[in-house]
């Protein structure tokens, strides 16, 4: 008998366990700042690992040491999401907080088709997003906060390190794109924000990338991404840094 109810306590033990790995694993949020350059995951599908999380599992998630002429990295591994026309790959990390000011940045190489960097939901079979850059099939790059707000075009194989200040009381952002390959910027500054209202901040705490759906195939490597609640005491390690080692190369 004392027997029995041991081994039962050990399971109820395990059980509990791996309940708590579990829970812990599905719920890891992170509190910014945030970096992830993707180099310290082991390579392959799917075998990416907390604090990142799939929202829609699309066609894959893949860590990933692929590199081009286009994309000349020495630091290692990337995070390649594919996604079918009819169902996107999202993957995002879950904010423990939201910062009054809170400012985000990502590289993206894209391949092809509609890709988002932003805030991301999961609503039954939809994925709704909030202040987003989204690269969309059409070759048109847009801002998605309070409104639209129109940044350029791309192109496939385009390389992009995008950025967002967000001013949550004065509900504006500034949003940066610079073009890698060509070195080129777009930046527009006070553009409407959306931004959640008391105490609904749960719309804003959910940061990733997409990939696909909308009808359009798609694919695309993301790197560096940072997440930081005070954007100005941070801007070297942001565009301006990228901008300074682009003008090095040069
Ligand atoms: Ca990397």
């Amino acid at each position: 008998m004392r027997r029995t109810k041991r081994i039962c306590s050990l399971v109820t033990l395990i059980a509990s366990l791996m309940f708590i790995a579990c829970v812990a694993q599905a719920v890891t949020p992170v509190s910014p700042p945030f970096y992830d350059s993707f180099d310290n995951y082991a390579l392959g599908e799917n075998k990416h690992q907390p604090p990142w999380q799939t929202l829609f599992d699309g066609i894959s998630a893949e860590v990933s040491d692929f590199t081009s002429a286009h994309w000349p990295r020495s630091d290692g591994k990337s995070l390649e999401l594919k996604g079918s026309a009819g169902w996107a790959r999202m993957e995002y990390v879950k904010l423990a907080s939201l910062p009054d000011v809170l400012s985000y940045e990502a590289t993206v190489y894209l391949g092809g088709g509609d890709i988002h960097v932003g805030f991301m939901r999961k609503e039954g079979t939809q994925g709704p997003m909030n202040d987003f850059f989204r690269f969309r099939n059409t070759g048109l790059i847009t801002w998605e906060g309070a409104s639209g707000t129109n940044l350029g075009e791309w192109n496939p194989g385009d390389i992009y390190r995008v950025r967002a200040d967000i001013d949550g009381p004065s509900q504006t952002a500034d949003v940066y794109l610079f073009n890698v390959i060509t070195g080129g910027w777009a930046y527009k500054l006070d553009v409407a924000a959306y931004w959640p209202r008391e105490p609904a901040h749960n719309l804003l705490d959910q940061f990733g990338i997409s990939a696909g759906g909308l009808g359009a195939a798609s694919s695309v490597y993301v790197d560096d991404v940072l997440i930081i609640p005070e954007p100005a005491t941070l801007l070297l390690l942001g565009l301006g840094g990228l901008a300074l080692l682009r003008r090095r190369r040069n």
